[in-house]
């Protein structure tokens, strides 16, 4: 391992522009548990089935009540050292852009500038009549929150398996993704479509690709490395001694 972190230090001093792709991994070690885990189930409810717009139609008090769960727990934790490195990261190159599948803002509380949310935010709610997005950091907004302007029914702004992401903020992430010279991707079983696919554009595009993850995935087949291990221990390895 030390020695593929080397030769990964390597490739990243030489880059200056650099992307990296997150997945709920990074925020384990933050005590947030990942989502097809052991843990990926919630009141022995398949995750995957709560965040659909169906399940939301059907009974929004009950997705509610799994956002609700979820901004109480994420209220109480903080970002880890995988987190805190990312901001390091982009401190030193000149062009970096972070791209992450999670909705927990631990990236935005840690200092990321450059930050695609690509699946939203849980902390940004919209109103389902009238579409306003606000930001409300409250731990529980209620068991159906209303929107202050028009009395609409609100909803997290996140992106629920069925439903598209935002084009411009994809759009964006390809971008970034074809653009770089270096891609790390972290923390992600890289199922979810179609942020798995953001590692093939990187690499099609020339880039060198580095997965880091505490498991084998789809994704490694492709990668020119493959850190298995903690995102927390592993990062900030490979920022020590940069200039
Ligand atoms: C869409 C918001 C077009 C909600 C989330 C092909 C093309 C297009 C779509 C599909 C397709 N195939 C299938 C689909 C449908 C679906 C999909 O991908 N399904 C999968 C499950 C097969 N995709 C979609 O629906 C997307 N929409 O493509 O629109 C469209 C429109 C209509 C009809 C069809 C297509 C929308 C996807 C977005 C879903 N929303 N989040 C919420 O969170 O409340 S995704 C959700 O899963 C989270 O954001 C999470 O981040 C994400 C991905 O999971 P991971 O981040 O990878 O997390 P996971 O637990 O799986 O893995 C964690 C990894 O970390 C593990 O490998 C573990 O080993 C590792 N780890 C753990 N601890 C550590 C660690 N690594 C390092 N250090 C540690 N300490
Ligand atoms: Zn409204």
């Amino acid at each position: 391992m030390e020695k593929e972190i080397r030769a990964l230090k390597q490739a990243l001093a030489k880059a200056n522009r650099v992307a990296a792709l997150t997945g709920a991994g990074i925020s384990a070690e933050s005590g947030l548990p990942t989502f097809r885990g052991a843990d990926g189930l919630w009141r022995n409810h398949d995750v995957m089935q709560l965040a659909t717009p169906e399940a939301f139609s059907m009974d929004p008090k009950l997705v509610w009540e799994f956002y609700n769960w979820r901004r109480n727990l994420i209220s109480g934790l903080t970002f880890n050292p995988g987190h805190k490195a990312l901001v390091d990261l982009e401190a030193g190159i000149d062009h970096f852009t972070l791209i992450t599948q999670n909705v927990d803002g631990l990236h935005l509380k840690a200092g990321s500038k450059n930050l695609l949310e690509i699946h939203g935010n849980l902390w940004k709610v919209k109103c389902t009549k009238c579409q306003t997005v606000t930001v409300d950091m409250s731990s529980d907004m209620g068991p159906l929150p209303k929107c202050k302007e028009c009395g609409g029914l609100l909803r997290p702004q996140v992106v629920w398996f069925g439903e598209s992401l935002d084009y411009g903020l994809l759009n964006r992430a390809v971008e970034a993704a074809r653009a770089c010279q270096l891609m790390l991707v972290i923390g992600t079983s890289a199922v979810v479509q179609p942020a798995a696919s953001l590692a093939f554009e990187a690499k099609a595009a020339g880039a060198v690709v580095a997965e880091i993850n505490l498991e084998k995935t789809p994704n490694s087949g492709i990668m020119d490395f493959v850190l298995l291990g903690k995102s927390g221990d592993i990062l900030p390895k490979l920022l020590e001694h940069r200039p």
